[in-house]
């Protein structure tokens, strides 16, 4: 099965043991199955978890699924509001953006799984018509590319050369053709998870995850629409960046997967 496994824990130590039994057991062959689950990771996101949950709900309406919301530690209402509009809160306590949705991807019992930031960026409306295509064109995974279609205000200029930089190194260093290597907004079979090695905890498991499937599974790169952010930034804009392309480095040439 995938390898989740946090970055390293050293020489000489014993692999931690999994959280629960449910570890053991193949995404591919889990039970008791929905047609989707939609994820979405939140740190302090109580401005805008119920405008996207309440879009999400929207745009799925008739449709068998879940959301889950992988909270780590928010000091506001986000996991109160999340529960009132009955999304599942999981709670993760351990930091990472990645780790986020490793653990929700452990929970998760849909047969496809959407992901979306918490913030209002992304169009929940269009999770139908990308699970449509997911079906009708027979693929594992689908990543989107955001500048097709960038509202004003929401991407600044410093992000958006920050984000060229890292998707044109991760092609370089990859053989992967992708237009935005961060985007946030996945739509992708769960049975994929079995061939993907995912390392990364932070900010980085969302390159990870697009160099893995494209070499991996049978993947497409869709445009979307990408509007400004609701609520405070939780990205650090240098120091995001720099670890991101870090690690494109450690995982191309150290880790050797
Ligand atoms: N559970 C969890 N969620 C996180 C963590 N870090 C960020 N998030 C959430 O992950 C999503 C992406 O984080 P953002 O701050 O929006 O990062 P970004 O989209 O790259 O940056 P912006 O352009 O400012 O939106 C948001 O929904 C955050 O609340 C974390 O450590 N744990
Ligand atoms: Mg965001």
């Amino acid at each position: 099965m995938g390898t989740w496994g946090s970055s390293s824990s050293g020489s000489g130590h014993r692999p931690s043991p999994p959280e629960s039994i449910i570890s053991y057991i193949p995404f591919s062959s889990r039970g008791g199955s929905l047609q989707l689950s939609v994820i979405i990771p939140t740190m302090n996101e109580e401005e805008s978890i119920g405008q996207v949950i309440d879009s999400v709900r929207q745009a799925l309406a008739g449709w068998d699924y879940e959301i889950l919301v992988v909270d780590t530690n928010s000091k506001d209402r986000t996991r109160e509001i999340a529960m009132e509009k009955g999304a599942v809160v999981v709670e993760e306590p351990r930091r990472g953006y990645g780790r986020a949705y490793k653990t929700g991807f452990e929970r998760a019992k849909g047969e496809v799984i959407a992901t979306l930031d918490a913030d209002c960026t992304y169009p929940a409306e269009e999770i139908p018509a990308l699970y449509g295509m997911l079906m009708e064109r027979d693929l594992e995974f689908i990543t989107t590319n955001r500048f097709a279609r960038l509202e004003d205000g929401a991407m600044t200029a410093k992000h958006r050369l920050g984000n060229l930089a890292l998707t044109l190194m991760t092609n370089v260093l990859f053989g992967v053709r992708i237009r935005d290597s961060q985007s946030g907004m996945w739509v992708f079979r769960r049975s994929i998870l079995d061939r993907l090695v995912i390392s990364a905890d932070g900010m980085p498991m969302s390159e990870e995850i697009k160099i893995e499937a494209f070499r991996k599974a049978r993947s497409l790169e869709v445009p979307i629409a990408y509007r400004r952010r609701v609520g405070e930034v939780k990205l650090s804009s240098w120091k995001d960046g720099w670890m991101n392309m870090r690690f494109l480095f450690e995982k191309r040439f150290r880790r050797q997967r």
